[in-house]
């Protein structure tokens, strides 16, 4: 079998392990080959007190045009953190380019954290985030970016199954399959929500480790993409993702890793590597 080729559309920071630095380590560990495609290129994440930012728009459609002359093909596209609106129409474009039959499509509308936007997301770019919503297969949103994308209240962790699965409906018909809501604070655990257009949805439960930590949604998506790539079905692909998760922050809290610097993933890669059958 060839081996498969993502594209990674996002940031590239550079400290605090998040985006395309952690995404791209997690997909090759599963034998996928990580195409990426900068949509900004930072020092550290925006989480940090200082950090350089770098609108990589101005130059993406050259970048991306060079795709197009060598007629390059995709097994699937992933979207994470975008810096401009008009970013969003350049990605609009690259899925209408390269979703060919097959091809699926990851969109981590990447907005913000416990009911707070990111820094660079500005009320207009969330909205504009809706557009993106449209073409994508899977999406992988937590509570803060499902409150935005609903224009819904933020209450932490506070939403019945019922109330979650009404979003995901909505979410669902304006295209996505595929839908899981990360993080849910519920008490000592954290729940995922997992919705699947057509079918009944399902939890999944892990125990809460310390404190919230930056980059976990990154990771999240990465190992579900891969998953999903490599051939497991959609609830799978979330657990396998929630328990590398876990298992990387376990580390991290019992190293007294700093909440910021992101999963060290590092020590588990080899994990995520499936012997040939
Ligand atoms: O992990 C989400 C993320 C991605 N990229 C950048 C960020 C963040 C979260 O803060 O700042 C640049």
């Amino acid at each position: 079998m060839p081996q498969k080729k993502i594209a990674l559309i996002n940031d590239i920071t550079g400290f605090g392990r998040c985006s395309i630095a952690v995404m791209a380590p997690v997909v090759s560990a599963m034998k996928i080959q990580a195409v990426a495609v900068p949509t900004a290129i930072l020092s550290t994440h925006t989480q940090f007190p200082e950090y350089y930012f770098d609108d990589y728009t101005p130059r993406m459609r050259d970048y991306i045009d060079t795709y197009k002359k060598l007629d390059m093909s995709f097994d699937a596209i992933a979207t994470g953190f975008l810096g401009s609106e008009e970013q969003v129409d350049i990605v609009v474009d690259f899925i209408k380019t390269f979703k060919k039959e097959g091809v699926f499509t990851l969109v981590d509308p990447v907005m913000g954290d416990y009911g707070r936007l990111y820094k660079t997301y500005t009320p207009a770019l969330c909205n504009k985030m809706k557009d993106l919503i449209r073409h994508a297969d899977i999406l992988t949103p937590n509570l803060t970016e499902l409150c935005s994308l609903m224009d819904v209240d933020y209450r932490d962790g506070d939403f019945s199954p019922a109330e979650l699965e009404a979003m995901c409906q909505q979410l669902s018909f304006q295209g996505p399959k595929h839908i899981v809501v990360t993080g849910i604070h519920h008490g000592k655990q954290i729940m995922n929500f997992v919705f699947s257009r057509g079918e009944t949805p399902k939890t999944i439960m892990v125990d809460r480790i310390g404190g919230d930590r930056s980059g976990t949604g990154d990771v999240i998506s990465a190992v579900i993409a891969g998953m999903y790539l490599n051939g497991h079905g959609f609830y799978d692909s979330v657990k396998r993702a929630t328990e590398f998760a876990s298992k990387c922050i376990s580390y991290c809290e019992e190293n007294n890793v700093p909440t910021h610097w992101g999963l060290s993933v590092e020590m588990y890669l080899r994990d995520l590597t499936e012997e040939e059958k």
